[in-house]
């Protein structure tokens, strides 16, 4: 049998980390032939919360599981680690500025990246889920010099399978018949969840839909004001599909995408589509040998063009808001 794969997930006692650890014991993260050693980060207070959701893991029983340790300090959390989902970080409260929010993160994720630099394994892959997730990842990435850069990313997939679920439901049709829709840009209201390449059952989307208004004013503002919708629903942030698009996230980026089709994940920017080099932006991106790629070539339509600009500016802003705080 394989050795197992070292994952370390902070923030374990959160919401997010109670739906996502059962589902990476039960082998769902990286298949059903690969063991997991949990390595759970939390801050001290929460540790004793992580410990009950640890004591809940071994009544699992999961074949798969092979052990979890439970630390609250990065160095140790993150030494030999192979997978690592950044899912902890600071919340905005009440009357909190930007600034103050983009800071109280770096504050976590500036140490977490050296932690990671100092003594993740060699294949290390980094999922950062907390918000202000595209941020956070870049202060991480930047503390990691020595890891290369491509295998720091931050998840948009929750908001690609809120795209997918929405397109389905308006064309009466199965997420599985639809492909290469894409998320552009920030985690966040400003994101572009773009149908201009999708296809349904070989068709374009757009033209299956055929209703830009819908598009425009219903399609565009439900995916990405979808979080704050289930807060309002709930009383509590979205916490299982959080979970399970960043399984999904782990998964195609080990596994690979399918032949024909993408997905869309926040990656280090090459310059591709006039988004900024270094910053990590939304793209279509195809998975293949254990590597995410931005899919190349795509003519960007003028409606695409003015949406994706204001959401890759947001990104700039949030860059330069860290760089004046010496984060990055
Ligand atoms: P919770 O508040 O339930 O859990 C967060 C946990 O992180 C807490 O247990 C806390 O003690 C821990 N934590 C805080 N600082 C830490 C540190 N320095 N090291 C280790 N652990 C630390 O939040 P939850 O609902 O689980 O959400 C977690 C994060 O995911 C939030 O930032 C949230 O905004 C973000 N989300 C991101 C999404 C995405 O698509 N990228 C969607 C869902 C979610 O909103």
């Amino acid at each position: 049998t394989q050795a197992p794969v070292n994952v370390t997930v902070t923030g374990a006692a959160g919401q997010i980390g109670y739906a996502l650890l059962f589902r990476i014991a039960s082998g769902q993260l990286l298949g059903p032939d690969t063991p997991v050693k949990l390595r759970l980060l939390e801050i001290p207070q929460a540790v004793k919360a992580a410990e009950g959701t640890a004591m809940e893991l071994d009544d699992g029983a999961f074949p798969l599981l092979a052990g979890i340790d439970i630390f609250d300090d990065a160095k140790q959390a993150f030494s030999g680690t192979n997978v690592a989902l950044l899912v902890g970080a600071r919340p905005r409260s009440k009357g909190m500025e930007r600034g103050d929010l983009l800071e109280a993160n770096g504050g976590i994720f500036k140490p977490q990246g050296e932690a990671i630099n100092a003594g993740a394994a060699d294949d290390i892959r980094v999922l950062v889920v907390g918000n202000p997730a595209n941020t956070n990842a870049l202060i991480a990435q930047s503390h990691a010099p020595d890891v290369p850069a491509d295998r720091f990313t931050a998840m948009t997939r929750l908001d690609h399978n809120r795209a997918l679920a929405q397109l389905a439901k308006k064309l009466g049709v199965s997420v599985t018949d639809i492909k290469k829709l894409a998320i552009w840009g920030n985690h966040s209201a400003s994101q572009y969840p773009s149908i201009q390449h999708a296809e349904v059952n070989g068709k374009n989307a757009a033209e299956a839909v055929n209703d830009q208004a819908w598009l425009a004013d219903t399609f565009i503002p439900t995916v990405a004001k979808r979080g704050a919708a289930i807060i309002e629903a709930r009383g509590l942030s979205s916490a299982a599909s959080a979970a399970s698009a960043a399984i999904d996230h782990v998964h195609t980026w080990v596994n690979g995408t399918p032949e024909g089709d993408w997905t869309s994940a926040a990656v280090v920017s090459d310059g591709s589509y006039g988004v900024p080099e270094g910053l990590i932006s939304s793209f279509p991106v195809t998975a293949k040998n254990g590597k995410y790629e931005i899919v190349q070539g795509l003519e960007i339509d003028e409606f695409s063009r003015t949406r994706i600009d204001a959401s890759v500016a947001e990104l700039a802003e949030e860059r330069d808001a860290v760089q004046k705080l010496g984060l990055v």
